[in-house]
């Protein structure tokens, strides 16, 4: 009986050692031997047949997964190739599953690859790794079948039947001595194949799985592909503009964009390369950013959107509200990141960049209520931002008060009779100046507030106590904070809280009100707290008295009053005060101090409450309420400066 002697040729080496290696190290192959490798196993497979779409000859793919966790991938695609070899008497299809790699570009210079987890192992690794294999290829008007085991072939490619159609069906149960377990996770795979289906416009792909006693199954197929994807991404959200914007450029390399903004504060975009879901972005994130900005900012200003002395929108600001799918097709793809997920190829940003460029300036154009639409959105944000970030800056920048035993900077008055005795905490270095000079030293102290204030959101007593901006306001005062606080130690009777009347005043007169209803309760109970009341506009007029007004209706008033006496506008100036270092010492008096002439509003709880609770908004955690509070309340700031 003649020995059959194995004919081991060059191309039977590499493959035993092909797949030696991969069994020996699977984790380099395929990422892991968890659920996530198991799952990757199928993603290659699948691939496979994606790829067979892209190339336009597969309208759908079937995977099931079968009881025994046996694995079944169809597709209706050409048929992997079936012919022989000549030198090596392997089929062609023998070879994509048996050699690594072996799955090279498909024909066509559109031809991509996509890649499932670790980018285009190929089908050799998941033989590699599966206990069996089985290969039915229907093609050439026949049915071929072949099957491995470990990767080693165990029978080779033959035709075993006749068959009009065509197409690629494999089957195979995963080692489990490779891999933890075979419990794979139908909502994960599902998610997957739907992200897939939106990607590849048109593909229908089914999802079965069999392992249950009520099987369970979903099919996807959408012929709008990535509008379809944001449309579903926005299902629960409030549109800004009813269909996506779609971008489509093919080329060197292939970009599919859409985009659709809701009023949500979310910034939602996600990226693909070759259908990988790039989570760690890279060129083409960068590139379709920096065009976002440029083309909305351009559009803006184009459109007077956006004046002359308005600062650009800033990339956060249009962004917020986006949901945006960006897919290229790369030929060589680098990734890099921490999982490999982040596109390096630094030509495309460039090509991203100028292809949106002009794309979404020509959809801008030519959809004027979709731009207005979008670039209110960004406009508010961009307030919403300033004015958040304005809030922080203030509460920062104000009331770096000198600590001594008394606070060096507090000018203390000469009356030690608390019940007439009143304490300035004045805003900003200039105005304490010109209150010092103006006041009466007699009964009022001026305590002059500068520089970076506690966020007392965030501290707790002691630090309060310690922190040299708020420690000259308890000192001054003299009871304590807190627990401790005692009523009957307080210094003065008053304590008046004098600030300008622009947004950096309103939120240090929030901070101090807070700061006295969170650590000093019983002086505003007890009525001892109080604002006072500059002056916005001063009327003047040769040889007449100048009139002060405190709010646009004392102002109309006034007007009306002067023209009673013959006295019109035009005849009067009129001087606005953006804040108390516009007044000498002697208006700050007479406007502002004079208990003759001066208007002081006592702080009620509710009012501090009230200023609390906008404090915890603008300076506590919860962006979203804040985001809320700021675009409520924008529009009734005056002086910010955008
Ligand atoms: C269930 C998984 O694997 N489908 C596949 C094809 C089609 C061709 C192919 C595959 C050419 C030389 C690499 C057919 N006709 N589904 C699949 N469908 N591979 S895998 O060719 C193999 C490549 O080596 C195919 C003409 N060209 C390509």
């Amino acid at each position: 009986m003649e020995k059959y002697e194995h004919k081991y040729g060059a191309e039977q080496i590499q493959v035993l050692e092909g797949l030696e290696a991969v069994r020996k190290r699977p984790g380099m192959y395929i990422g892991s031997t968890s659920v996530r490798g198991l799952h990757h196993c199928v993603y290659e497979i699948v691939d496979n047949g994606v790829d067979e779409a892209l190339a336009g000859y597969c309208t759908e793919i079937n995977v099931v997964i079968e009881k025994g966790n046996i694995i079944s991938v169809t597709d209706n695609g050409r048929g992997i190739p079936v012919e022989i070899h000549p030198k090596t008497h392997i089929s062609t299809a023998e070879t994509v599953y048996t050699v690594l790699h072996a799955g090279g570009k498909f024909g066509g210079d559109s031809g991509y690859k996509v890649s499932g987890g670790l980018h285009g192992v190929g089908a050799s690794v998941v033989n590699a790794l599966s206990t069996w294999t089985e290969v039915t290829i229907k093609r050439d008007g026949g049915i071929f079948f072949m099957r491995f085991e470990k990767g080693k072939t165990v029978q080779k490619l033959e035709r075993i039947g006749d068959s009009k159609e065509t197409g690629t069906k494999v089957r195979f149960l995963a080692d489990d001595t490779i891999f933890e377990s075979l419990n794979y996770d139908y909502e994960v795979l599902e998610k997957r194949f739907r992200e897939i289906a939106f990607l590849t416009k048109g593909l229908k792909i089914t999802i079965e799985d069999q392992r249950e006693e009520t099987p369970k199954k979903a099919e996807f197929c959408y012929e709008g592909g990535l509008i379809s994807f944001v449309e579903y991404l926005n299902k629960n959200k409030e549109k800004l503009h009813k269909s996506p914007i779609y971008i489509e450029k093919d080329g060197e390399v292939p970009v599919e964009i859409a985009i659709q903004y809701t009023s949500s504060y979310s910034e939602n975009i996600y990226t693909f390369v070759n259908n990988i879901n790039t989570i760690e972005g890279g060129t083409h994130l960068e590139g379709f950013k920096r065009s976002l900005t440029k083309v909305f900012n351009d559009y803006a200003r184009s459109h007077n959107i956006l004046k002359e002395k308005d600062n650009n929108l800033q990339g956060e600001d249009i962004r917020e509200g986006i949901t945006a799918v960006v897919s290229v097709k790369v030929k060589e793809p680098q990734f890099e990141g921490q999982t490999k997920t982040k596109l390096g190829n630094s030509e495309v940003t460039g090509v991203v960049q100028s292809m949106v460029n002009e794309a979404l300036s020509t959809f801008l154009e030519e959809n004027p209520s979709v731009a207005k639409a979008i670039l209110e959105k960004c406009i508010s944000a961009s307030r919403a931002r300033e004015a958040a970030r304005k809030a922080r800056e203030l509460v920062r920048k104000k009331s770096n008060l000198e600590t001594s035993t008394l606070p060096g900077k507090l000018a203390d008055c000469s009356s030690k009779n608390p019940d007439e005795c009143e304490v300035y905490i004045v805003e900003g270095d200039s105005a304490g100046g010109s209150a010092k000079q103006g006041r009466d030293r007699k009964f009022q102290a001026i305590l002059p507030l500068w520089g970076k204030m506690l966020n007392v959101e965030k501290a707790r007593a002691d630090k309060i106590y310690g922190n040299d901006k708020l420690n000259p306001v308890i000192v001054a005062v003299g009871a304590g904070i807190g627990a401790e606080f005692d009523i009957t130690k307080i210094r003065y009777g008053k304590v008046i809280i004098m600030a300008d009347a622009d947004v950096d005043g309103a939120h240090i007169r929030t901070l101090l009100l807070t700061f006295f209803f969170r650590y000093m309760r019983p002086l505003i109970e007890n009525g001892n707290v109080y604002l006072a009341q500059p002056p916005l506009y001063k009327l003047s007029k040769k040889g007449m008295e100048d009139r002060y007004c405190y709010t646009d209706e004392d102002l109309e008033k006034a007007y009306k009053e002067l023209e009673e006496k013959g006295i019109t506008r035009d005849q009067l100036g009129l001087q606005r005060y953006k804040g108390l270092g516009e007044m000498n010492p002697e208006q700050l008096w007479e406007t502002t101090m004079n208990p003759e002439t001066r208007i002081l509003v006592k702080v009620t709880m509710d009012d501090a409450q009230k200023a609390d609770e906008i404090f915890t908004l603008l300076m506590g955690d919860e962006v979203e309420p804040r985001r809320e509070f700021i675009q409520a309340n924008a529009k009734y700031v005056k002086n910010l400066d955008i």
